[in-house]
């Protein structure tokens, strides 16, 4: 598989957690590039598209979130082999991307108008999301997203409730999953009890 670098800020979270998770889950070997908010000016124009996450291979780079799970995910292991599964396991992936796209859009916002959108995201768009995803859930036994096991799909749905039931979104109430999603909030429950999630975020101090 040659030699990986996973580039990301140094955040236990967001978008390039789901793949660190992974590889740590799969035992795939990478080089964790942490990168300080202090030197991504530096560093921003020699990524693909601006933006990170981005993976390396053997010096190569290649950008985008989910194209990097669903690449760490084969290396990993936790990746369907079958055709639908894969598209369901991507469905999840795509769902959270496209709200948490629109949420964290609002960062850079002034703060009335970032309250006022994110008020109006989390009572509208985002609950309708937690509540199609938890219905997605159901539809597939209620355990995973696909396949019948964990996949980079209930990685990247992980983090993202994680994230939401976190307080680090100003506005946007704690307990929106657990109201709006409870068998979500289940979801995540079980796969921060997995041995090597536990063990990957005991070896980083992480509280979870
Ligand atoms: N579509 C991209 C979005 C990447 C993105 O916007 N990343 C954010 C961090 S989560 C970023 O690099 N922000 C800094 C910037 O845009 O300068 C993906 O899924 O990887």
């Amino acid at each position: 598989m040659g030699n990986l670098k996973l580039v990301y800020f140094d955040i236990d979270g967001a978008r390039g957690e789901a793949a660190r998770l992974a590889m740590a889950i799969g035992g795939v070997g990478f080089d964790d590039d942490r990168v300080k908010f202090a030197d991504w000016g530096s560093r921003k124009a020699g990524t693909p598209f601006g933006a990170l996450p981005v993976l390396e291979r053997n010096g190569q780079a290649v950008a985008q979130s989910n194209g990097i799970n669903r690449y760490v995910g084969k290396l990993a292991g936790l990746y369907p082999d079958d055709a639908w599964q894969a598209a369901l396991c991507d469905e999840a992936m795509d769902a959270v991307e496209e709200i948490a796209t629109k949420v964290w859009a609002t960062m850079p916002l002034p703060a009335p108008e970032k309250k006022a959108q994110r008020e109006s995201l989390a009572a509208g768009p985002l609950s309708y999301s937690l509540d199609r995803l938890q219905q997605r859930l159901l539809a597939h036994g209620g355990h995973y997203f696909a396949d019948g096991r964990l996949t980079v799909a209930d990685l990247k749905v992980f983090v993202w409730i994680r994230h939401l039931r976190s307080g680090q979104l100003d506005h946007v109430p704690v307990d929106l999953p657990d109201r709006v999603a409870p068998q979500l909030v289940a979801h995540h429950d079980r796969v921060k009890e997995h041995p090597a999630v536990k063990a990957y975020y005991a070896g980083r101090n992480v509280a979870l």
